[in-house]
């Protein structure tokens, strides 16, 4: 039996990949932040009884800026994989905390890696590193594939490319089987709640439940190349079962505008839309309503406008992958289209605001808020 650890277990990614490699009969480790509050929702459906015997899921505390911590885990398990997919990786968020992020997302790379050798695993353990299309930031090829030049534009994007070189610097200095995925974005219902598409499908279904009146949105033009988190998990894995290590971008090759997405969305719910007015005086107004998805809302209704406060110091206006050698090399091919993924995010998001919007009528407080 293989053992994985995956760092970031608790995200979305980590979630889908512990699922997979559950399935395909790995012990998998995770490492969990210390919180307050509980912060396993993600991964308690696959939770396993640390007591019964045979548990095949295990979870240690931990955090990536600490290097004692680490070691001591990674000398535990003796992974034959390590997925280090921890990150604070909310690029906005970055910006209001570099220190931090670069600490975690950067350096944290390094107290794995360096964790690795310590031990004397370079030969054992295989390591998967979470790098991103923010690296190619103001693009300088379009699309962008694993040669194009980096142009990181945000506190997040230059931790990640820390990681990138330090993973690349460790496999040609000791050998160590270390793979980038350049991954675009990726979403799903387990999205969360601050990224665009997941603060998208939560507050218009919350719109049409009447639980709150509008979207605030930050750059709508920005152009995203959207793929669903299930079919990139399964590409992390695949990258650590070559031969030799390599670095792939994994992408679908199509890209959208947010208010594409803002458009297909609100269409899941019976809503159209039109966009009228410019730059921060934008908005979008309910032209008709169908169906009885949304009963809270009716034409005329304006239900997204601009809140600058969502802009970003420096923006990553567009990113489209190429994802050839992906599907030349390991024939990995999307199977899930960014529509597709829209309507399940809206309908896993609908159940919950039904719910809400019931618990409301029944005079209970309910918890919402589209801060993102
Ligand atoms: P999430 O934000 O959903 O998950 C991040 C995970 O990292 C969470 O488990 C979080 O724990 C954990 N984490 C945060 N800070 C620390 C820390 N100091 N020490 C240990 N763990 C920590 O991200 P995704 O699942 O979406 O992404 C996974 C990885 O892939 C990230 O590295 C991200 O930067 C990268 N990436 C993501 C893309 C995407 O589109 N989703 C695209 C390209 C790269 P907690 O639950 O406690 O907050
Ligand atoms: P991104 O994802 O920055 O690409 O990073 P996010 O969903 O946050 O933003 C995508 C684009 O939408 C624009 N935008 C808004 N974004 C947020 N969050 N909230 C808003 O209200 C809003 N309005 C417009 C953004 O400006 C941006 O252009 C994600 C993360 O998962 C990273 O960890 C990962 O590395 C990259 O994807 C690939």
């Amino acid at each position: 039996m293989k053992t994985a650890l995956i760092t970031g277990i608790t995200g979305q990614d980590g979630s889908y990949l512990a699922e997979f490699l559950l399935e395909k009969g790995y012990e998998v480790h995770g490492i969990k932040r210390r919180a307050s509050l509980f912060n396993t929702q993600r991964v308690d459906h696959i939770y396993q009884d640390p007591h019964i015997d045979n548990a095949r899921l295990k979870l240690h505390y931990g955090d990536l800026t600490d290097s004692s911590n680490l070691t001591r885990i990674l000398q535990e398990v003796q992974p034959d994989e390590v997925y280090n997919l921890g990150a604070q990786s909310h690029v906005a968020v970055s910006f209001e905390a570099p220190e931090y992020t670069a600490d975690v997302d950067g350096i944290g790379t390094l107290r794995l890696l360096e964790a690795i050798r310590f031990l004397g695993l370079e030969q054992k353990t295989r390591f998967y590193q979470a790098s991103t299309s923010e690296l190619y930031g103001l693009v300088q090829e379009i699309p962008q594939r694993e040669t194009t030049p980096f142009w990181p534009r945000s506190p997040y994007a230059v931790a990640k490319l820390y990681a990138y070189w330090i993973a690349v610097n460790y496999r040609e200095a000791y050998g160590i089987y270390a793979c980038n995925g350049i991954l675009f974005n990726h979403e799903s219902p387990r999205r969360g709640e601050t990224f665009v598409t997941r603060k998208i499908t939560r507050g218009l279904a919350n719109i049409a439940q009447g639980l709150e009146p509008c979207l605030y949105m930050g750059n709508i033009d920005s152009l995203r190349d959207w793929g669903h988190a299930k079919d990139y998990v399964r590409m992390q894995w695949m990258m650590l079962q070559q031969e030799a290590p390599e670095d792939f971008v994994i992408a679908t090759g199509v890209q959208y505008s947010v208010r594409q997405f803002i458009t297909w969305s609100a269409a899941e719910l019976g809503v159209e839309l039109s966009f009228t007015g410019e730059g921060v005086e934008e908005i979008a107004t309910v032209v008709s309503v169908s169906g009885d998805k949304a009963p809270a809302v009716k034409p005329g209704d304006v239900i997204m406008r601009i809140d600058p406060r969502y802009f970003r110091p420096a923006e990553v206006e567009t990113l489209l992958g190429d994802p050839t050698k992906a599907k030349e090399k390991l024939g990995w091919v999307p199977e899930i289209t960014v529509q597709e993924m829209c309507k399940e995010m809206v309908s896993e998001d609908l159940k919950v605001a039904r719910r809400h919007a019931f618990l409301k009528a029944h005079g209970h407080d309910v918890p919402v808020s589209m801060e993102g």
